[in-house]
């Protein structure tokens, strides 16, 4: 009999490993351990929709007729396992000592995070005295060999053009060999602030069952040190746990977000004007279930497309949000298969920087950080803009050390998984990959808050002035990055008029802005 290992990431009825293995004489593994649990300060909600959804998942697959061998956080501790390598070597011993059919392998679907595929592919057959079998992860539209093919010799990687790869492999939105609407990108329909011209969405709340509770309390007791509230989980307001909650979340966002996803993909408001909406505005909110299992992308993608084509939503909104998924996350996945373990050790801007406490704690006067820390602390969440273009940029403009900001998002989103984060962070925010990633940094000064958002209008910092006392702390860090990084930046012709713009600006301006920008970097912590 076989031993098939399924890791809380991969929580599909579809996955590999069941489909390999056989309900009637093989026997699933499921763990909760510490190693997974601790080798970041995960949000304490990423914890708890992780373990929730774990447990559910295995009660389907029991009752499905699998034979389900499942170890709760406290049984792997008092057992004294750290790892899954751990629980798989005692499941080993536990089955021959019980059976006369012996374990002959252990089988499982290629991991999400290199850090864990590295040690399986190298240590687990000895650790375990038995052959691993790893097989594909084909809920993803491509795989690592896919993309490598597609990057070799290519001078730049960009993601239009894989994106333009996955929409003739999937079909969706084409018409033979062409995209629907004879444009394979509505991006520049999608920059608009809002403006209450249509109401927020309707808030979706879930039922809290009896593994929900018992999961929150043990989050709450074990976790304790490790960020995050979990008010908005016990509540039920933040997420499902269940394939039934998570397709629940998946009707709600086609009806009540996705007609307006790609207008105000790139808005952000204040809560305190608008409600808990505000926190996500139009967007999905599935990255959590797409990325443990719960949703596959294709099925979301297909959702969308289906609405569009039943006239419900618009292409630009349908051809946007597709293009986030078999686009942006395939690329960024690719990426990382591509470039690990390399990637992960660079550090192109020379960045050193320590992570400001700030990021931790999240109390400054800052508006926009604040906001974007309240919603992160409060629901292990933040969407795309929220966290490119405030606390990313922030970083990136004070010259955090990558691989520290890194660990940030990794920790503090339900969403976060190496493989996703870790491009996202450290090439798209950070620029740490020498423009692998995207071919400029998306450094931005207040004037970009201010016109995506009404957080400027409630912040004690001036967004008009970049040299002021109370000047917004972004204008004048902005001209301080870019004439820190002149040498590597001043030629590219997407960044050129920038620093025109500067040595246009008298002496005395220059001096005032860089100046200004010496003290918010002195003093990162009262701003
Ligand atoms: P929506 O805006 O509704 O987008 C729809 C879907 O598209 C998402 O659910 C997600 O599956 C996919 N998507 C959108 N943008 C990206 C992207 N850039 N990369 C990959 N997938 C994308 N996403 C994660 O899933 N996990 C992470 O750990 C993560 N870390 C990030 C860190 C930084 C610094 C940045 C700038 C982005 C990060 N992202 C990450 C990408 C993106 O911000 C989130 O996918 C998105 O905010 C999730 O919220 P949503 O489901 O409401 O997304
Ligand atoms: C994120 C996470 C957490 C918090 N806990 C577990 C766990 O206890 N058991 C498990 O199998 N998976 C967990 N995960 C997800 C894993 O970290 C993830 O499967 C790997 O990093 C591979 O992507
Ligand atoms: Fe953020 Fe500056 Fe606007 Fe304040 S003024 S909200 S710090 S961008």
């Amino acid at each position: 009999m076989r031993l098939g290992l399924i890791l809380g990431d991969q929580l599909s009825d579809s996955l590999a490993t069941l489909r390999v293995l056989d309900a009637g004489n093989d026997v699933i593994v499921m763990a909760e351990v510490p190693e997974e649990a601790t080798y970041v300060r995960h949000h304490k909600q990423k914890i708890a929709l992780l373990f929730s959804a774990m447990r559910h998942f295995a009660a389907r697959l029991q009752d499905a007729g699998w034979q389900v061998r499942y170890y709760d956080y406290r049984q792997s501790v008092s057992l004294g396992f750290r790892s899954l390598v751990d629980v798989l070597a005692a499941t080993v011993k536990e089955q021959n000592s019980t059976r006369q059919n012996k374990v002959s392998e252990i089988v499982l679907t290629r991991c999400g995070e290199y850090r864990l595929q590295h040690a399986i592919d190298h240590h687990w057959s000895d650790q375990l005295g038995l052959p691993v079998s790893v097989y594909e992860d084909d809920r993803f539209i491509s795989t690592p060999e896919e993309f490598a093919q597609w990057a070799e010799g290519r001078k730049q990687l960009r993601m239009e053009y894989f994106y333009r790869e996955m929409r003739r492999k999937t079909g969706l939105l084409m018409e033979a060999e062409q995209p629907l609407g004879g444009q394979w990108n509505f991006d520049h329909d999608n920059r608009a602030a809002y403006k209450r011209e249509v109401p927020l969405p309707p808030p979706l709340t879930f039922t809290r069952s009896n593994t929900d509770q018992a999961v929150s309390q043990l989050v709450e007791q074990e976790f304790s040190g490790h960020p995050g509230a979990m008010d908005s989980f016990i509540n039920g307001s933040s997420w499902a746990t269940t394939r039934q909650q998570a397709l629940q979340a998946l009707i709600h966002f086609i009806e009540h977000r996705l007609p307006h996803f790609g207008r105000y993909q790139d808005a952000m408001i204040s809560s305190a004007a608008l409600g808990n909406a505000a926190d996500t505005m139009f967007h999905s909110l599935l990255s959590p279930y797409i990325n443990c299992g719960l949703l596959e992308p294709m099925e979301v993608c297909e959702a969308a497309a289906h609405a569009f084509h039943q006239g419900q939503v618009p292409l630009e909104a349908a051809e946007g949000f597709i293009r986030q998924i078999i686009g942006w996350r395939e690329f960024v996945r690719g990426i990382y298969w591509n470039y690990m373990p390399q990637y992960a050790g660079l550090n192109g801007l020379q960045n050193n920087r320590s992570l400001p406490a700030v990021y931790w704690h999240g109390k400054t006067n800052m508006h926009c950080m604040k906001e974007c820390f309240r919603n992160t602390f409060a629901n292990a969440y933040a969407h795309h803009i929220q966290r490119l273009m405030v606390t990313g940029n922030f970083a990136l403009l004070t010259g955090v050390n990558p691989q520290e900001i890194c660990d940030w998002y990794l920790a503090v989103y339900a969403d976060a998984y190496d493989w996703v984060e870790l491009p996202n962070t450290l090439g798209m925010v950070m620029h740490a990959d020498g423009g692998l990633l995207g071919s400029k940094p998306y450094c931005a000064s207040g004037k970009y808050i201010a016109r995506q958002s009404d957080y400027c209008r409630h912040c004690v910092y001036d967004v008009n002035s970049a040299e002021k006392t109370n000047s917004c702390p972004f204008n004048s860090l902005y001209w301080h990055f870019l004439q820190r990084h002149r040498q590597q930046f001043e030629k590219n012709p997407r960044m050129s008029m920038m620093y025109r713009s500067f040595d246009r600006m008298n002496e005395e301006k220059k001096a005032a802005i860089i100046s200004r920008a010496e003290t918010c970097l002195k003093k990162i912590d009262d701003l």
